[in-house]
């Protein structure tokens, strides 16, 4: 009994096209939002795409990128030698969980115009005063972590195959008619529940030094999907747990209409949906390739800081 992105919202209070007590039970506000779509038979269906034992984790080393967006300081990295007067060592990470592979928890973004986060939280509340610790990041350990059925989209492969020259340091928008023939192309088929990854071939330029990464900040065009009411409408619809990509933002930026965060607005505020972003998918991408698979087991470990914001991504595909 899912409402319809059509039938949102079902709380007079919440703003348009938002899943606010959606998922609430018994009276007790939710707090995982579209993680609910992970149901326990979701896990155990899911256990079905280990079929080779391989693992590969989705987390770009985490002084990557080197230069991350402004205001977010890089990650620092001192190591103590010779603890207790041994040949003993600790280290100490100094860190913004969001200048690297990260998960958007559900206190990075709010409704803009509400100053609310998913399911009415308010900014005072959660950030100023912190006095409502509810939509933290630790819930997502609270809850087990997150396994979950992924499907990875490659629009580097699909761009080869459909000739589209395009530049991954622009805001080039991948549309919906893209994610569908991507979906039609691999072979795919989304469940509810599962883990929407698009690759754009963002890690491939991390990866490989391109020096276009240095300054991309000051161009601040970043490729990703483009947020139009017809995306942001699917993306409810296929019951998705979260989405995630190695770009910047998951969305274009500006988008082809020329607003900013929209998606980052209906996503994490109105579904309560964690957004992945800059995520490694270069080891990803070439292991389905070999077997033909895009779909997998994922599992993510998220940092169990109360009331924080974002974790660094964690995560883990196994096929
Ligand atoms: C950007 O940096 C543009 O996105 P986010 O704040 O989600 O990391």
């Amino acid at each position: 009994d899912i409402p319809s992105y059509k039938s949102l919202p079902i709380r007079s209070d919440a703003p348009t096209g938002s899943a606010w007590g959606v998922f609430d039970k018994d009276g007790v506000r939710d707090v995982y939002g579209t993680l609910n779509f992970i149901t326990r038979k979701a896990v155990v269906a899911a256990r079905e795409e280990i079929q080779t034992g391989e693992s590969v984790v989705l987390n770009l080393p985490l002084d990557e990128p080197s230069d991350p967006c402004p205001g977010r300081r890089p990650m620092k990295h001192e190591v103590y030698s010779r603890v207790h007067g041994m040949v003993c060592s600790d280290d100490d990470l100094h860190l913004n969980t969001q200048s690297s592979s990260q998960w958007d928890g559900l206190l990075h973004y709010a409704n803009q115009s509400l100053e609310k986060y998913y399911n009415g939280v308010d900014y005072v509340d959660a950030i100023e005063s912190r006095t409502d610790q509810s939509l933290g990041i630790q819930a997502l350990s609270e809850r087990g972590g997150v396994a979950a059925r992924g499907v990875l989209l490659d629009f580097v492969r699909y761009a080869g195959k459909h000739s589209i020259d395009y530049d991954v340091f622009s805001n080039f928008p991948i549309s919906l008619d893209h994610i569908k023939e991507m979906i039609t192309d691999q072979g795919l088929r989304i469940c509810p529940g599962d883990i929407l990854i698009i690759r754009t071939g963002l890690s491939k330029g991390i990866r490989e030094s391109d020096p276009r990464v240095k300054g991309f900040w000051d161009r601040g065009t970043h490729i990703g999907v483009d947020p139009t009411p017809e995306l942001i409408e699917w993306i409810w619809d296929q019951n998705l747990a979260a989405v995630a990509s190695d770009a910047v933002a998951f969305e274009c930026i500006p988008a082809s209409d020329n607003s900013r965060m929209r998606l980052h607005e209906a996503c994490l505020a109105g579904f309560g949906m964690p957004i992945g972003e800059l995520f490694d998918l270069e080891a990803l991408a070439a292991l389905a390739e070999k077997n033909q698979r895009w779909s997998f087991f994922l599992t993510v470990c998220p940092l169990n800081v109360r009331g924080g914001v974002a974790t660094i991504a964690n995560t883990m595909a196994i096929f």
